[in-house]
């Protein structure tokens, strides 16, 4: 049953994928999924590259030290279903001695696609090729940067396994800061840089762009953007569940979510044993005599294994249990979740966000085509199951509904979802701090 519904759900995309590959790529992609689905414990595709990676080859290695003095290093991989992974992501702003270790690794963990009517849904990722659709990119879809070439494991075409599609360039955000100085003329300000890391994937007719944003505050955003066309084949919403596209109201392209799953292994300061917190507030009215409302923000301790929901004014954040910054405060990484529209059709996507305690064999939000043992079952909200959570693994689900417009067509405009991790108390000062400010840390004295 299961194999026929996947195969019967390839279908659609399969065949519009032919119209650019081949027939092949069609059944060895039906093949896969088939047989590693009936096999269950047969599990053909290797872990990820030996989390031996301390360290990696110079053509596996990006490192990018930013004009503002902050430098990225991280090694780079790619696999048969997540695509593009990154590993050993460090930061190390000016006046750091050594990298900071931020993240033993980061990668996409599903692009779960429902459609409105029920006809079907995608596991992009474990389900529907996009590690072989990846695509080569012209030099000028890297402005200023390098392109790198990545060999596609179970390529569609096992004759051209080489794609130049990994681009590392470099990008000016505006500003970083700004601040007035003692007079009118003495004006603080630095344009921020970020480091961009990104793919581009095919997926039946859409392309996904994946793209990771190093910033030179110590931020990192992680944002998949999709693009491409919509599918001619969903044209065909007739109950209502879609928008009319073209011409009057004949063909209606069927509305569907993309829910974009990451997967962040923590390691701050080099340590994988890491702790999470959850911070929510209570705002309550004016004291008797007060003058505004007061906020009450708690922190709780997660020490078990959590499914957790966003709400308003609740955040998580990392905590290492190793480095501190020079003020003696504990480093920290904190989630800023992006706008979402978490769908509730399924278990695995009924939640933000999910720590789970670090189990090799997780690798993929939803249809986990790895071998957790009798029972374990194939998506992340299974995992989460009373385990103390002391190496944690962040999985962050960011859903986008999207109800098609004219504007769609042709090609679709790129509709961006993600999110970024912030520091909170990773170096003791704003990272970018001048030198002229460099002592103004902490409450200052009024000169008198
Ligand atoms: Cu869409």
């Amino acid at each position: 049953m299961r194999v026929q519904h996947l195969l019967s759900g390839l279908r659609p995309r399969g065949v519009n994928r032919a119209r650019r590959r081949t027939a092949v790529g069609l059944s060895v992609a039906a093949l896969t999924v088939g047989a590693t689905t009936a096999a269950g414990p047969a599990v053909a595709q290797p872990e990820a590259a030996p989390a031996a990676a301390a360290d990696c080859s110079a053509a596996y290695k990006i490192e990018q030290t930013l004009t503002t003095g902050t430098k990225w290093s991280m090694c780079w991989h790619y696999e048969s279903e997540a695509g593009l992974v990154l590993e050993n992501i460090s930061y190390q702003p000016k006046g750091e001695a050594a990298p900071i270790r931020v993240l033993t690794s980061a990668k996409l963990a599903q692009i779960h696609v429902p459609y409105d009517d029920g006809s079907v849904e995608y596991d992009d990722l474990t389900g529907a090729g996009f590690g072989q659709g990846l695509m080569g990119m012209a030099p000028g879809e890297c402005p200023g940067g390098t392109i790198k070439t990545v060999k596609v494991p179970d390529s569609w075409d096992p004759e051209h396994p080489n794609v130049k599609g990994l681009c590392t360039t470099t990008r000016s955000r505006g500003h970083a800061y700004r601040m007035q100085g003692d007079s009118a003329s003495k004006v603080f300000q630095q344009q921020g840089k970020d480091l961009l890391v990104y793919t581009v994937n095919q997926v039946g007719w859409y392309e996904y762009i994946t793209e990771w944003r190093f910033s030179d505050d110590g931020a990192i955003n992680m944002n998949v953007g999709a693009t491409g066309s919509l599918s001619p084949g969903d044209y065909d919403a007739g109950d209502g569940r879609g928008w009319p596209i073209g011409k009057g109201a004949k063909a209606y392209a069927t509305s569907h979510s993309h829910n974009v799953f990451w997967r962040l292994n923590f390691g701050l300061d080099g340590n994988s044993k890491n702790k999470v917190e959850q911070y929510d507030s209570v705002v309550s009215p004016p004291a008797a005599n007060g003058e505004a409302p007061r906020n009450k923000t708690t922190r709780k301790p997660i020490t078990k294994e959590l499914a957790g929901d966003a709400k308003n004014m609740r955040w998580w954040r990392v905590v290492s249990t190793t480095g501190k910054n020079k003020d003696e405060h504990a480093r920290s990484y904190e989630l800023v979740p992006g706008a979402s529209s978490k769908y509730p059709g399924r278990n695995y996507t009924k939640h933000d966000v999910y720590f789970t305690q670090y189990k090799k064999c997780e690798q993929f939000a939803s249809n986990n085509l790895r071998n957790c043992g009798t029972g374990a079952g194939k998506s992340v909200d299974k995992w989460v199951n009373g385990q103390n959570l002391t190496h944690p693994v962040a999985w962050v689900n960011i859903g986008f509904h999207h109800v098609a417009r004219d504007e769609d067509q042709q090609p679709m405009p790129v509709h961006w979802q993600g999110f970024s991790i912030a520091p909170r108390d990773v170096t003791a000062m704003n990272p970018l701090t001048p030198p002229e400010l460099a002592d103004q840390n902490g409450k200052p004295d009024n000169g008198s």
